[in-house]
């Protein structure tokens, strides 16, 4: 077969590989450095790989995009050429290569199309001496169930040839379609399908009266990634908000040299902008792809599990949301704030490992309709990923309609529900074999943990998560440890799935607190006790060589 094109030739080829190694997605897709993904054949295994096994997205509609980062557009032409050889029809890709996670999912979703390949290292610093990551959507939009990242997994296992397309880079910055072999490939807006959606869900009226207010004043930190042009739309042309409102707008391959991950750790300057004399009503930041925030009021910050918990227990009040939730979800590590809003909503409440593709069967299936994740995530059934601007319109509409301040809402959500404290402490690139062994050592002292006493806490159970969806009945083991007490507090360990340096180990601490007169604790001081135990069980400093964590959020 041979495709003429406005006089160019195109031949389809047939190129022998190999396969790499470790080329298994983890968390949230195959994240490695952009040295790795350069090697000659290597982003064409694993492309491959997903067209072999997902065999109907021939013949369909594929949905390409990414979060700009180094590496993005290059590896756009690839997928592209490779999906013209492989028998896509048509391609729908964000002008520039650019498409948020969520508005990636929001896309797959609106046009019915057959899923959608994801560029994006999310969190982690980019550049060429940076990360760079790519993962499969499957039609529903959310993330490929570990069904299918398990299958893409085994072909790049024994793959020995690909596909692809002789033929010039496609245009990305021109909006209109074009041909390349028998695929259509159409540049589309990336914001504008996502901003209908977004305005469809909240008040956009009241949050447009609150922002003319005069006495409202807030910042949005794009931290010079994707949200960038999705924020200024949304936030500055759409609701109004005073230009300049959005801090870092303008999206950079490398996010300026920053570490696009939106915690109190990594947006610092934001973080201090709401404290001071001259504190800010509101901030908030997304991350590297879009898909998690974080929420702040005048000296205060959000828990991104708080922050799940408030939505569900206000939900009625935003229009996307009126008729009320059906149930929330979160991922194990994210406290139990959300399942004490569940109870006396009288709806279910489900806890999945973590990684968003454990929500989409639960989603599909109309049993949950918000879900989040203590790593700054937060979500709905409007797409399938979590969704960073959406949870900061949430929170908009909420201030708009209860005119309180965050302070007072959570305050109010506390004295009504208790406050679950909760911190998590990372240990950053710890020697991967130090950091199995840490995890095996907690495993080897699991069965004799039940009833013993740890400084002034009793354990009540100890195990390492293991989950049944209740949907396919699929089954995912060795998802972190738990450690659970009688008072209702808890430590869960678990190794970072996202990371391409060494081995993170998570911490995450939580304790309840019914007493309003102790609401206003310090978090850290008042984690003392549990941080001391999770150090001495788990042996971290002599372990990983580590006296404190990297990083504390
Ligand atoms: C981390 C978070 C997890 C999140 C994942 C992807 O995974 O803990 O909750 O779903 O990142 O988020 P891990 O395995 O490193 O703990 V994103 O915004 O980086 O795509
Ligand atoms: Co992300």
């Amino acid at each position: 077969m041979s495709i003429h094109v406005k006089g160019l030739k195109m031949q389809p080829q047939v190129i022998a590989t190999t396969p790499f190694e470790g080329q298994r997605p983890g968390t949230s897709g195959l994240r490695k450095k952009v040295g790795v993904f350069r090697q000659p054949h290597y982003l064409e295994n694993f492309v491959q790989a997903i067209f072999d096994t997902q065999t109907d997205v021939a013949g369909g509609t594929l949905v390409v995009g990414g979060d700009g980062r180094y590496y993005n557009r290059e590896a756009i032409q690839t997928i592209l050429r490779m999906a013209a050889a492989n028998g896509v029809k048509r391609a729908l890709v964000g002008r520039g290569g650019i498409l948020s996670t969520p508005a990636a999912s929001c896309v797959i979703r609106k046009y019915r199309t057959r899923g959608g390949i994801i560029l994006s290292a999310s969190h982690n610093p980019g550049g060429p001496d940076g990360d760079f990551g790519i993962k499969f959507n499957i039609a529903a939009g959310g993330p490929a169930p570990e069904s299918v990242t398990d299958a893409i997994f085994a072909r790049t296992q024994t793959i020995r040839e690909y596909r692809t397309l002789d033929c010039p880079a496609t245009d990305l910055d021109e909006l209109g379609t074009v041909r390349i072999g028998d695929m259509d490939v159409e540049i589309i807006d990336p914001v504008s399908d996502y901003a209908e959606l977004m305005e469809s869900l909240f008040d956009f009226n009241a949050i447009h009266q609150l922002f003319n207010s005069g006495i409202f004043r807030m910042r949005f930190d794009a931290m010079h990634a994707v949200t960038g042009p999705y924020a200024k739309e949304i936030i500055e042309t759409r609701l109004g908000a005073a230009p300049g409102t959005v801090l870092n707008g303008e999206a950079l391959e490398d996010f300026g040299g920053g570490h696009p991950d939106p915690n109190l750790a990594h947006a610092k300057e934001l973080v201090a902008m709401t404290e001071g004399p001259d504190a800010l009503d509101f901030g908030a930041a997304s991350d590297g792809d879009g898909d998690r925030n974080m929420i702040l009021g005048k000296k205060c910050f959000v828990t991104p599990s708080d922050s799940l918990a408030v939505l569900a227990a206000n939900a009625h009040l935003v229009p996307g949301y009126r008729a009320g939730i059906r149930g929330v979800a979160r991922s194990m590590p994210t406290s139990q704030a959300a399942d004490r809003v569940a109870e006396q909503l009288g709806v279910e409440c489900f806890e999945t490992p973590t990684g968003w593709k454990f929500f989409g069967n639960l989603l599909d299936a109309g049993r949950i309709t918000l879900c989040g994740e203590e790593s700054f995530g937060t979500g709905s059934d409007h797409v399938r990923e979590k969704d960073g601007l959406w949870a900061v319109l949430f929170w908009l509409n909420l201030l708009a309609v209860r005119q309180q301040s965050v302070s007072e809402i959570l305050a109010e959500h506390w004295r009504r529900f208790g406050r679950n404290f909760y911190t998590r402490h990372d240990y950053e690139a710890v020697d991967a074999t130090a950091a199995e062994g840490l995890m095996d050592h907690l495993r080897i002292l699991l069965p004799g943990l039940a009833g013993r006493q740890l400084g002034e806490q009793t354990v009540r159970y100890a195990d390492d998560f293991a989950y049944t969806d209740p949907i396919d009945g699929s089954r995912s083991e060795r998802q972190g440890i738990r450690i659970g007490f009688e008072s209702g507090a808890r430590i869960v360990f678990r190794l970072s799935g996202t990371g391409t340096e060494g081995a993170t180990l998570r911490i995450y601490l939580e304790f309840f607190e019914p007493d309003p007169e102790r609401h206003l604790q310090d978090t850290q001081e008042a984690m003392q006790p549990l941080i001391l135990i999770a150090r001495e069980l788990a042996q971290i400093e002599a372990r990983t060589g580590r006296s404190e964590p990297d990083v504390v959020t």
